[in-house]
């Protein structure tokens, strides 16, 4: 054993803790250098690169010595001996799941290594450079040039780290070990209902900014008043405070100046002509940019109020009912996460082909191109946090990470018209410490995003064992802005034939949104409608389901479960599943089943 510096001190533990830094807002329409690409990979079932032969960090010592795969390094001499070449190493693409790039990465779970050398051009001493991540699943530690940046764990939303301070022009070079071990403290746990793909699932981007810049802003319609854009500016950098920023919409001919107050960050209202609404019909995105100094950033942003009045949901004060539809971030057809436009493309396109006005995002935050582009087709949008069946409720630490990760992606979003609804979780068992740590959870989401709805996929049941009446008797539904629930009746429990006398007690005045129905079928596997797995069943599951769901006083919008097959681990049934969760309408070839278009007829029918 090579000769271990044991001097690992207490203190250096925390950077390995560092946390990421303020996220940039809009990065995604800043310019930014890509570090998309082939990255070499190194895959370290026993963590090697991370801990030394006493299982204590490299990253957590004054020396890490040779064996710190961080580091980068290359023997010196001929005689040297390095246990590791990056340069030498296989590589994948980013961003990509490695699961659905390598073979014999199908199955792992674990600690991956990943290096990409860069250089900057035009690099410039005096301008600060960041390093973006869209997602990294789950926990992500990131170093540049044999320096650690910081770690993040989530698997679903962005993060940044600054990086002035350790690059140059050329031959830098950013080492990430991922780890997508799942835990039982972790949001989401052990148990999921999809596939647990692991990597630098988005995209990884270096940003040059200015000295100061902005770091965040937020521009929203007034919930009540259609005429006045509220919002806010935050810059970063020693000259943020007191600093003039203008917001700038070139076809209101709005051109307003601010100043900062010492925190460099200033709140505004702005009174306005009658704007052209943001709507399903009418997704009208206006030009705006925001201005600090020579930091010039622009964004694309929909004005649109949302609201509730008993059991309506109003879009710009219309009542909308949400002919909706559940999507996993998946590509059945080519395997693995989606993370494309293409992808989103492909995705949104089935939805309205289908009739959809509304998508819910289940089970975790998408990736941006997906309310990107549902901004542009006028698509609505649910989106969720990964707090999925049990988490620890009684565990303060994963209160915070299901905390920081809502967070992440209320502000990634916040500027999207298409959003309309923050989902805090789904199918969780109720207990008081759930309730608790779900209506925290609100009351966080809340206080960052006042304009916009608050819900959960929640559970039903019946009155009696067996019985025709269902409720949904959960305290957090007082909490919600829209009751949603999912159920399953005809396929995990009750007979088919007796959906027809289903009877919903729901005796709150909330707009109800179903959140999830629906049936297992093999696509290409026909039968008679009573035939579990075929394409039939699946077809009159959905003709007994829609009328008896539209049936309810309060209803207000539907999302059956879900847009295509879906890959878990859980469904191990052959020759049906075979790894599969057979829920779609569409098939991992892309070949529609007959309940598709099911669910086209009625959405095309539905006079709501
Ligand atoms: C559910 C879950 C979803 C599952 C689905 C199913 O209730 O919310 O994640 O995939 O049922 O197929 O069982």
């Amino acid at each position: 054993m090579r000769l271990i510096v044991s001097s690992f001190l207490v203190f250096m533990m925390a950077t390995s803790l560092l946390a990421s830094d303020a996220l940039l807002q809009n990065n995604y329409l800043r310019k930014g250098l890509t570090l998309n690409g082939k990255w070499n990979y190194i895959v370290d079932v026993y963590e090697t690169g991370y801990y030394n032969y006493r299982w204590e960090p490299h990253d957590g010592s004054t020396n890490p010595g040779s064996g710190a795969f961080f580091l980068n390094e290359k023997p010196q001499n001929k005689r040297e001996i390095i246990e590791y070449d990056f340069d030498m190493a296989p590589t994948l693409l980013v961003p990509g799941d490695w699961n659905s790039q390598k073979e014999k990465l199908f199955y792992y779970e674990g600690t991956l290594w990943y290096k990409k050398s860069f250089d900057i051009e035009n690099f410039e001493a005096n301008k600060r450079y960041y390093l973006h991540f869209g997602a990294v699943n789950y926990r992500a530690d990131v170093y540049v040039n044999g320096k650690k940046l910081g770690m993040h764990k989530g698997g679903f939303t962005p993060f940044n780290f600054e990086m002035t301070h350790l690059v140059n022009a050329e031959d830098n070079f950013v080492v990430v070990r991922v780890d997508n071990k799942r835990a039982a403290d972790e949001v989401p746990t052990l148990n999921t209902d999809w596939w647990n793909y692991g990597g630098i699932t988005r995209d990884v981007t270096v940003y040059e900014l200015e000295q100061t810049f902005i770091e965040d802003y937020s521009l929203q319609l007034d919930k009540e008043n259609n005429k006045l854009l509220n919002g806010y500016i935050q810059l970063n950098g020693d000259t943020k405070a007191n600093a003039k920023v203008t917001v700038n919409i070139p076809e209101l001919k709005l051109n307003k100046e601010f100043t900062t107050d010492a925190n460099g960050h200033v709140k505004f209202s702005i009174p306005t002509k009658k704007l052209n609404l943001w709507s399903c019909d009418n997704p009208k995105l206006y030009d705006v940019s925001f201005a600090s100094g020579d930091d010039i950033i622009s964004d694309k942003i929909g004005f649109r109020q949302i609201s509730t009045r008993g059991s309506d949901i109003l879009l710009n004060d219309e009542v909308v009912f949400l002919k909706g539809i559940c999507i996993h971030e998946e590509n059945a057809m080519r395997g693995g996460r989606t993370y494309s436009m293409e992808d989103a493309v492909t995705h949104l396109n089935w939805a309205k082909e289908l009739g959809c006005n509304f998508v819910r995002l289940a089970h975790y935050p998408h990736n941006e191109n997906m309310v990107r582009l549902a901004d542009e087709m006028g698509m609505l949008v649910w989106e969720e946090s990964p707090v999925y069946w049990t988490i620890q409720w009684e565990n303060p630490e994963t209160y915070k990470k299901a905390e920081q990760q809502l967070t992440e992606v209320v502000y990634r979003d916040k500027n999207r018209a298409s959003v309309i609804i923050w989902s805090m979780a789904n199918e969780t068992p109720q207990s008081e410490p759930r309730l608790e740590f779900l209506s925290n959870l609100a009351k966080k989401t809340r206080s960052l995003d006042d304009t916009r709805l608050v819900s959960a996929a929640l559970e039903v049941h019946s009155t009696v064992p067996g019985g025709n009446t269902m409720v949904i008797d959960d305290q957090f539904a007082d909490v919600v802005d829209i009751l949603s629930f999912n159920q399953y009746y005809g396929w995990y429990w009750g007979d088919i034939e007796n959906i027809k006398n289903l009877k919903w007690e729901i005796d709150i005045d909330k707009p109800v949104v179903i959140s999830e129905f629906g049936a297992g079928a093999l696509q290409g596997y026909h039968g008679d409608s009573l035939t579990a797995w075929s394409e039939e069943f699946q077809e009159l599951l959905y003709e007994k389901t829609l009328p008896v769901l539209n049936a309810i006083p309060q209803i207000s919008g539907i999302t059956p479960w879900i847009i295509s097959d879906f890959r878990s681990p859980r469904r191990v049934l052959i020759p049906y599943q075979d790894g599969w969760n057979r829920k779609g309408l569409i098939s991992e070839t892309g070949n529609k089943k007959k309940a598709f278009y099911t669910l086209q007829n009625f959405y095309k029918n539905i006079n709501k």
